[in-house]
């Protein structure tokens, strides 16, 4: 069975709604980042960059989420997470749009939401977290305009493109983005997050924030409005 290691409110929500639209059984592994267990021997040896998502397959550790999000759709066509390519430079188009929101979307997620890690400097981090602000309008106004053309981001079918533009979005607003400021992406976010897997993922990350409220080491954004939807 695969196991993922995750944390509630982080992108491993991207991995956690691929599990649930497969449908087959998976473990789960919590990480407290309060107790600083993302940086600990155990987790280390899974993931040398101390970073959730991760995956354990029977073929071993996946790291990155792009990558582990490619290797599920690999290895269940019929969960249908990415759309299928007919050719090499299709494929490496879908993988372009997975590494936009990976590699450029959700860098600048954390400037805007815990911008103080990003300077020693604590009067820096408004200044940061401004710039991440105007970077990610940039960024999201072509996402945008894709949600004000299609139900989907590749157009009529979901793939995990859409949830994971839902979990950015998420973040962003959850910690004073402007929930307005782009209506197609709000209104693709309720799509989104009416879907089974979105809501079964949500469940999954509410037992684990119980979990860690348990131990005290429930993490909130500096910024967040309390509202976790
Ligand atoms: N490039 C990685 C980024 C993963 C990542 O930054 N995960 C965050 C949670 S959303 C994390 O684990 N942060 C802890 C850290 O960076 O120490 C991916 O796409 O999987």
């Amino acid at each position: 069975m695969m196991k993922l290691w995750f944390a509630p409110n982080t992108c491993a929500r991207v991995t956690l709604t691929a599990l649930e639209e497969i449908g087959e059984p998976y473990d789960t592994a919590l990480i407290a980042f309060m107790a600083g267990e993302h940086r600990k021997p155990e987790f280390l040896a899974v993931n040398p960059s101390g970073k959730v998502p991760a995956l354990e397959t029977s073929y071993g550790t996946l790291v990155q989420n792009g990558a582990i999000l490619e290797y599920l759709a690999e290895t269940h066509p019929d969960a249908r997470l990415l759309p299928a390519a007919g050719d090499a430079f299709e494929r490496a188009a879908i993988r372009a749009e997975l590494y936009r929101c990976s590699a450029d979307l959700h860098p600048i997620v954390t400037r805007f939401v815990i911008p103080q890690m990003m300077t020693a400097n604590a009067d820096g981090a408004p200044h940061i977290r401004e710039q991440a602000r105007a970077m990610m309008e940039f960024q999201l106004a072509p996402v945008a305009a894709r949600l004000a053309a299609s139900e989907w981001y590749f157009g009529t079918e979901w793939s995990v493109l859409d949830a994971y533009i839902a979990w950015i979005w998420f973040r962003l607003t959850g910690s004073g983005f402007d929930a307005d400021s782009f209506p197609s992406i709000r209104d693709h976010y309720a799509r989104a997050m009416a879907r089974p897997s979105a809501q079964a993922a949500l469940t999954r990350e509410a037992e684990a924030e119980k979990e860690l409220d348990a131990r005290g080491l429930l993490f909130r954004p500096p910024f967040a409005k309390g509202d976790r939807k």
